[in-house]
């Protein structure tokens, strides 16, 4: 028998680290409840249990601001914190806030269908629960939608096929196994280097070389940890002054302006930095000047043909067709290194690519590879995947993958026209990925909860984005990463990873501050942009 529809205010969809501090910030205002698809709280840190799986920006700042006494009393053990220790970060929250029992585990939400009269979205779950609420805040992520290769032959492969987000809970055996991981993006550039170790052989799908820096990950000394802890607040209130909400060292030189002497040194600070970003702004124009991205991109190969003593594979692996920092910049634990040892052989899938599964493996345009276990770390339908893989109707029928079939719109990265009282938090067209993402959430989600306040307080109903703002927000986002060697790559930043799908450049790399200051002035100017009814 159906469920009876509840009655609340504000449904949170995901329990990742922006859905669990808006479950803290809002709860005790509102009547809400936050769905969530995993059996376990944190989100992309709750699925992303693949050996050698961590952050790859300083826990220290990449972690809630939003409690002082929570910021001093933990202690994160290394730089770079692993997946375990962020999800019992994400755990320890949630018991200390009390969160739990606004969460439903294991409860994705299947579908929303608002109810233009009344003004109230219905949600609907897997579990079969219905919630009739005024406002939506879906923090669903921006990596959580997996993205599977789908060659012909799967179901007759007769090993044991992983994606990186649904790892095994328990330990894999892999010493007497062959093993082929397909990608080498941040995921396969931190599972691989493990992998190698506790397998009989390793082979890598390469199709696209990766550029990749050492995170010099290490245990946390007291000095470092001291001096955020003694400082931290003035700390965050400088990070959302950022471009990326990441306290690095800014340039101030283009690359044109040094001499080769000092943009060695400049890029061998960056080199050792711990900081992917660091290297993205080693000069003022790595990002909008391409031959000034080409030193960069040149140091970063020498590096890897100094660490990769087979010629042949160093020069495999060296990323020529496409600008530094286009696509993600990856950090690495020994990755380059893996490569000496006698147990990895690359495969280059750029020119022949894979074909089928076959019973025993893969089969390419040029070979067999006979493989016991197969780990595609192919990444995700990233950004908008998460939304639209729910049923979302807005007024009149509208839905949302049919809008965002050509790709997404909306403004400011929280609304879509159309769609009114539902909220993204690291929506499309966002900064998103190309920030630091604990910390920009909960500047969003501080956001939102001032515009549902305002809403209740001055009597509205209902808030829409009109099509005349996403078309200036889109003209903004686009402006910015016209200026920028971004559009040079194919990526999930361009949603060019997965076969089909449209639109431009989904991430506003126009700078946090910019950002959040014309979010901040568009409500200051009595919501423009907005319609409130
Ligand atoms: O995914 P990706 P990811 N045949 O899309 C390849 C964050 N993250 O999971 O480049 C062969 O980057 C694909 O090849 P190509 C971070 O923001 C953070 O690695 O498209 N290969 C690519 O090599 C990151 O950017 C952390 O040619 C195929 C790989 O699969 C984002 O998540 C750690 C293929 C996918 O790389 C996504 O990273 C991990 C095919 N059919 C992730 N399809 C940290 O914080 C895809 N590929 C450290």
């Amino acid at each position: 028998m159906a469920k009876p529809p509840e009655n609340i205010d504000i449904v949170i969809i995901g329990a990742g680290f922006s859905g669990l501090y808006a479950v803290h910030k809002l709860r005790d205002k509102y009547d809400i409840v936050c769905f969530e698809a995993g059996e376990g709280v944190g989100g992309t840190w709750f699925w992303n249990r693949y050996p050698g799986a961590r952050v790859d920006i300083e826990s220290v700042e990449y972690s809630y601001s939003f409690d002082e006494d929570l910021q001093q009393e933990w202690k994160w053990p290394e730089y770079f914190s692993a997946q375990p220790d962020l999800e019992r970060y994400a755990n320890h929250v949630a018991d200390r806030f009390g969160l739990r029992k606004d969460i439903r585990l294991s409860n994705p939400v299947k579908s929303l269908r608002f109810d233009k009269d009344a003004n109230r979205w219905h949600v609907q779950s897997a579990n079969g629960d219905h919630v009739i609420c005024k406002y939506v805040i879906a923090a669903t992520g921006a990596l959580s939608a997996p993205n599977m290769p789908d060659w012909p032959g799967r179901e007759k492969y007769r090993g044991e096929i992983y994606h990186t987000t649904q790892w095994p809970g328990e330990p894999l055996d892999l010493k007497d196994k062959r093993v082929g991981i397909i990608g080498t993006g941040s995921t396969a550039i931190q599972a691989a280097p493990i992998l190698a170790e506790c397998s009989k052989h390793l082979t890598v799908f390469q199709r696209t070389p990766a550029f990749s820096m050492p995170s010099g990950n290490r245990p946390l000394d007291e000095e470092h940890e001291r001096s955020w802890k003694e400082n931290y607040s003035e700390r965050r209130a400088q990070m959302l002054d950022t471009y990326g909400v990441s306290l690095i060292e800014y340039p101030t030189k283009s690359a044109h302006e040094c001499t080769p002497e000092e943009q060695n040194k400049i890029l061998e600070e960056g080199w050792a930095s711990k900081s992917a970003f660091q290297m993205m702004v080693a000069f003022t124009d790595v990002m909008t000047d391409r031959e000034a991205n080409e030193v960069v991109c040149e140091f970063v190969r020498n590096k890897i043909r100094d660490i990769v003593k087979d010629p042949e594979t160093a020069e495999k692996l060296c990323p020529k067709s496409y600008p530094i920092g286009a696509k993600r910049l990856c950090i690495d634990n020994g990755y380059f290194d893996m490569y000496n040892r006698d147990n990895v052989s690359l495969v280059d899938v750029k020119s022949a690519p894979i074909t089928e599964f076959t019973e025993t493996g893969l089969k390419t345009t040029e070979s067999v590879y006979d493989l016991d276990v197969i780990v595609t770390a192919t990444g995700f339908d990233a950004v908008t995947g998460a939304l639209s893989r729910i049923d979302i109707e807005g007024v009149d029928g509208l839905k949302l993958k049919d809008k965002w079939r050509e790709g997404p719109t909306c403004t400011f990265g929280f609304m879509v026209a159309g769609f009114p009282n539902l909220f993204m938090i690291h929506g499309p067209l966002s900064p998103g990925a190309l920030s630091q993402m604990i910390t920009a959430g909960e500047w969003q989600v501080d956001f939102v909860a001032g515009v549902i306040d305002d809403l209740e307080q001055d009597g509205f109903l209902r808030i829409d984005t009109t099509e005349e703002a996403e078309q200036n927000w889109a003209a903004e986002v686009n402006g910015a990463a016209s200026q920028t060697v971004h559009h040079l790559a194919d990526s999930w930043y361009n949603g060019k990873n997965i076969a089909g799908k449209k639109g431009g450049f989904m991430i506003y790399v126009g700078g946090f501050p910019r950002y959040r200051d014309l979010s901040e002035t568009a409500v200051r100017n009595d919501y423009e942009g907005f319609l409130r009814s």
